[in-house]
């Protein structure tokens, strides 16, 4: 157990390595502040920094000197009596944050907070009342196939059990006129919301597999824009993967492409090329491993949840039309606390454990299983953008 303490620690260390990166001085919004004054603060606020890192460093520590709550419990007790262990990626703020609150209340979750930003993290945990033995956060920077690795062999060091993962985080860049890159040098949309993701849930599948849950989940968060069966899915651009060219090529811009069809990088396009990729990425998943392990994989679209920071690129008049545009015209809105509420029940309902299914709600907040457009349904490119994929985040 000393051993997990210490291997917990450059988890820790990497938040401040990793705040130098590309991808982290493109967090804008962070407490409100712009970048230049966010780069400041934090420069400013350096010790109070290390010193918050070094507290959450100590209390995972402990954490893992006691073990986690199954190894308190009498053995024929631990399937009753333990927590339930869910990773949750990008919980510091809207959807993902709200669904650890929505679990964490509960009393029968510990929620893995998986967030690039430690201090805005447990600043948001605190801030929304997530009872604290009940979270941890660990840094996660999906935008660094490292970073995914290096979090993948922390979490199986800390020695807690999986049961759930939820790949939630996402970054939606409407306005950017020219790519931004992940470390490996991917488009930052699809690197980050399609490709890191693919890389932990593979990472973690065997933690997964391993878990003694009877109803072990591995949800991906998708969106009714990635759909061309809906109406809001053929708002220009529309998502296409084509015959995924760019993707094959690297997307990296270098003699290349940087968008998946080959085309002309256009970041709206991006972002929901890569909530196709992660809801074909999802059925694929469910072909590959759900016979052999047991495991439920599930999407969702949970509503649309105007209000949170996946708008922070977008231009102010934007975001200030958009919740009311949502609320009184299309009546798609929710709140993100309706929203994480969603996301829990696909986490664990015990109704919710079809695998294969993406999930949408009524206007009476009932859940039912919805229907992917047909590029979003499509198994020969599924098993294409998996191939794909394995090869660029290292796997094959
Ligand atoms: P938010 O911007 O509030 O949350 C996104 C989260 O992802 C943040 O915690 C953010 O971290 C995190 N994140 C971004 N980049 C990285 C990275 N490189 N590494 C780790 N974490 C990262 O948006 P939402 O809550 O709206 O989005 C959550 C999910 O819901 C997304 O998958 C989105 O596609 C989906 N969705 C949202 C809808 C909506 O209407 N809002 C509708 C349909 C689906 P940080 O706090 O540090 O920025
Ligand atoms: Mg949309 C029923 C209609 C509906 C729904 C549920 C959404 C959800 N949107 C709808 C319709 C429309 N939107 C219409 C008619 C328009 C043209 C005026 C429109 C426009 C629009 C824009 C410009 N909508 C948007 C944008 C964005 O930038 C958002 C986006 O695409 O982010 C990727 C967005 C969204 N609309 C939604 C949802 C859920 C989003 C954003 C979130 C997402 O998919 O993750």
């Amino acid at each position: 157990m000393a051993l997990q303490a210490t291997s917990l620690l450059p988890a820790a260390v990497r938040v401040h390595k990793e705040g130098k990166s590309n991808a982290c001085f493109k967090d804008v919004g962070f407490l409100g502040l712009p970048v230049s004054d966010h780069v400041r603060a934090e420069c400013k606020s350096s010790l109070v920094f290390r010193r918050r890192e070094l507290q959450v460093t100590a209390i995972r520590a402990e954490t893992a000197t006691t073990g986690p709550a199954i190894d308190q419990a009498a053995p024929e007790e631990k399937k009753t009596l333990r927590k339930g262990s869910v990773i949750i990626t990008g919980a510091s703020s809207g959807l993902g944050l709200a669904t650890a609150k929505a679990l964490a209340e509960t009393g029968k979750w510990h929620v893995i907070m998986a967030c690039r930003n430690f201090l805005k993290a447990e600043k948001a945990a605190k801030s929304v009342g997530i009872p604290k033995e009940n979270y941890t956060i660990v840094h996660l920077d999906l935008a660094s196939l490292e970073s995914v690795r290096q979090f993948a062999d922390n979490f199986r060091r800390s020695g807690r059990p999986l049961d759930v993962l939820v790949c939630n985080a996402a970054v939606y860049l409407p306005t950017a006129k020219e790519p931004s890159f992940t470390a490996e040098g991917f488009e930052l949309s699809v690197g980050t919301n399609h490709l890191g993701h693919f890389l932990l849930s593979r990472l973690l599948l065997d933690d997964l597999k391993q878990s003694d849950n009877p109803s072990k989940r591995l949800i991906i968060v998708g969106s009714i824009t990635g759909n061309t069966n809906t109406l809001a899915g053929n708002v220009p651009p529309k998502a296409n993967l084509g015959d995924l060219r760019g993707l094959s090529g690297g997307l990296n811009g270098i003699n290349n492409s940087v968008m998946i069809d080959g085309g002309d990088f256009d970041g709206a396009k991006a972002y929901k090329d890569s909530k196709v990729c992660n809801m074909l990425t999802m059925q694929e998943f469910h072909r590959r491993f759900h016979e052999e392990t047991g495991i439920c994989f599930a999407s969702l679209y949970p509503g649309c949840i105007a209000t949170t920071g996946l708008f922070r690129e977008h231009i102010p008049l934007f975001r200030l039309l958009f919740p009311p545009f949502q609320k009184y015209i299309t009546k798609g809105y929710v709140s993100e606390e309706e929203a994480g509420k969603r996301l829990a029940q696909v986490v664990s309902d015990p109704s919710l454990t079809k695998s294969g299914v993406y999930w949408s709600w009524n206007k009476n907040s009932a859940s039912f299983e919805n229907q992917l457009s047909k590029e979003a349904s499509d198994a020969e490119k599924a098993r294409k953008l998996w191939e794909v994929s394995e090869k660029l985040v290292g796997l094959a």
